[in-house]
């Protein structure tokens, strides 16, 4: 009989010490905001993460969200980021702009800047809903989103460690070369 295939496997851990965050987050709908806000940054603590490695940004709205992000991803101090917001639908289709662009911009920042980007934005349909979700009955989203924020932040730097030896390699070739 064939050996039983025992595959290795990569996981992040729910650790966050020597990790750097960001937190972005929409004042719009701060009633709930806020709360998903202190949720995460109480994961965030629960995990180990420390003071001076935990930087929160406010932006107007849940719309503002992917620029912020792409901003902190750029800067390269990060090893995730969580963006919180509330979005409440109303009478007309603007609810339905804000929710697909910001999905569509954090997607796009995440992976222009190979960086984890948490989506911790709510789309309700009511008030009731959005706090279910913000530490009633739906539990709370934003300590969700830091735990996920802190395993992302592991398993990529445990991937980028397990990179395969015969990978091409960006660093600078040793060779010297001759002057002529
Ligand atoms: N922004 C939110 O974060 N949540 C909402 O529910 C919302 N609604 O319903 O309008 C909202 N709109 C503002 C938007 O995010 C931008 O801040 C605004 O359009 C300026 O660009």
């Amino acid at each position: 009989m064939a050996a039983k295939l025992q595959p290795g496997s990569i996981n992040g851990e729910l650790t966050a010490s020597g990790l750097r965050f960001a937190i972005v987050v929409s004042r719009f709908n701060s009633f709930i905001t806020e709360r998903l806000l202190a949720a995460a940054v109480d994961a965030l603590e629960r995990a180990g993460a420390a003071n001076e490695n935990v930087d929160v940004v406010h932006v107007p709205g849940a719309f503002e969200l992917p620029l912020a992000a792409k901003k902190l991803a750029a800067t390269g101090r990060y090893d995730a980021l969580v963006a919180i917001g509330c979005i409440l639908r109303g009478e007309t289709a603007h609810y339905d702009y804000v929710c697909s662009e910001t999905a569509r911009g954090l997607q796009l920042a995440q992976m222009d800047a190979g960086l984890p980007i948490i989506f911790c934005v709510l789309t309700c349909d009511t008030l009731e809903q959005a706090i279910d979700r913000a530490g009633l009955k739906g539990g709370n989203k934003g300590f969700e989103a830091g735990l996920a924020a802190v395993e992302m932040a592991h398993l990529s730097r445990k991937l980028l460690r397990a990179k395969s030896p015969s990978a091409p390699s960006k660093a600078p070739s040793s060779r010297k070369t001759r002057r002529k």
